[in-house]
């Protein structure tokens, strides 16, 4: 009995020491959104462990921050739920003398994002959204939002679980804006998402990658990057932007409030800011760091790749989410009606 209570009070000990040899860095990040490889490139050079929880939207991240089980270290906030997170004053200020790297950032990106300065965020990845399809099943695809009310690939497309995302989608195809706050204007969204709801397998925005991989979806609404990301693997994968307009947001990455290792925080985004760690998690995520050191390091094929960096004709007709305050519920009640609609 004395052996085993020995035994037990020295594994406490050993694994104790074992936890507090090495600091834990805990990020809270979209799915496929970081190479592994730099992650442990990282936990060598900072002798130190990289815990990584994921989410798939916003809102997700944003209910687990509430929560607050975790004390997350870093986070990857859209710029529209940046600015709700500072309003709630959940946002640690970024010490930006010890980010040498932010040097690297391209002008452009930091331009459109509106900064003043990197205090609250810095960008990451700049996300857009378009139509993935199924090029042997859909000749000659014409690349619209309107092909969701198909009502010949009932069961066989899915919009992204994103209400910015898909009421856009649908406000684009109507002619409005994505961030209008004219409530005819979304109502008439919702009556068509809610039409085009009838035809979709389902809201989802993760498993689309495998299920359009696999042909069980033809159609769906998604991410540029995840969309690269299935046609290495597949080349009866395509993707294209709708000539109505694309959706576009900057995901940034930020210090929560309740970080507890500043420190390493700050060498983790001053280490994913070097122009090589950049251009290497472009090259395995296909998302754009907007890093312009990092582009002339990207290989060749994706340098001129036209999902990564979309034509100007493209761009013209994208548009950025924006945080709409206190409106903002105009949209989560418009979200409420498509998701009570029935199928
Ligand atoms: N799997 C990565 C997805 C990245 C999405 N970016 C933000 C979208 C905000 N609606």
């Amino acid at each position: 009995m004395a052996r085993f209570f020995l035994f037990l009070f020295c594994s406490l000990i050993l694994g104790s020491c074992n936890q507090s040899e090495k600091p834990e860095l805990h990020i809270f990040i979209w799915s496929d959104y970081l190479k592994p490889e730099l992650i442990h490139r990282f936990e060598k050079k900072h002798n130190c462990r990289v815990i990584v929880d994921t989410y798939d939207s916003n809102e997700s991240m944003y209910a687990k921050l509430k929560l607050g089980g975790v004390a997350y270290d870093i986070i990857f906030p859209s710029n529209y739920y940046l600015e709700l997170l500072l309003r709630q004053q959940m946002v640690h200020r970024i010490d930006v003398n010890k980010i040498p790297n932010l040097k690297n950032l391209d002008p452009v990106y930091v331009k459109l994002a509106g900064l003043d300065s990197f205090e609250s965020g810095i960008p990451f990845n700049i996300s857009t959204t378009g139509i993935a399809y199924r090029n042997d099943k859909i000749a000659g695809f014409d690349p619209s939002w309107t092909v969701f009310s198909r009502r010949d690939l009932k069961g066989r497309m899915t919009m992204l679980n994103d209400l910015r995302e898909a009421l856009g989608a649908a406000l684009l195809t109507l002619g409005y804006s994505i961030n209008t706050v004219n409530e005819n204007e979304i109502n008439a969204a919702v009556n068509l998402l809610v039409d085009w709801k009838k035809n979709l397998a389902k809201f989802e925005s993760e498993q689309y990658k495998n299920g359009i991989a696999s042909a069980e979806y033809l159609i769906s609404q998604g991410y540029g990057g995840d969309t690269l990301q299935v046609m290495q693997e597949n080349s009866a994968v395509s993707f294209s932007y709708p000539k109505e307009g694309i959706i576009m947001s900057i995901d940034y990455i930020v210090i929560p409030q309740n970080a507890s290792h500043l420190d390493l925080a700050h060498s983790f985004i001053n280490f994913l800011l070097e122009p090589d760690s950049a251009a290497e998690n472009i090259a395995f995520t296909f998302y754009l760091s907007p890093n312009l050191s990092a582009y002339p390091l990207l290989p060749d094929e994706l340098k001129n790749n036209p999902v990564l960096f979309p034509s100007q004709e493209v761009l013209q007709k994208a548009e950025m989410i924006k945080d709409l305050q206190e409106l903002t519920p105009l949209y989560n009640k418009a979200w409420d009606r498509v998701k009570a609609s029935s199928p």
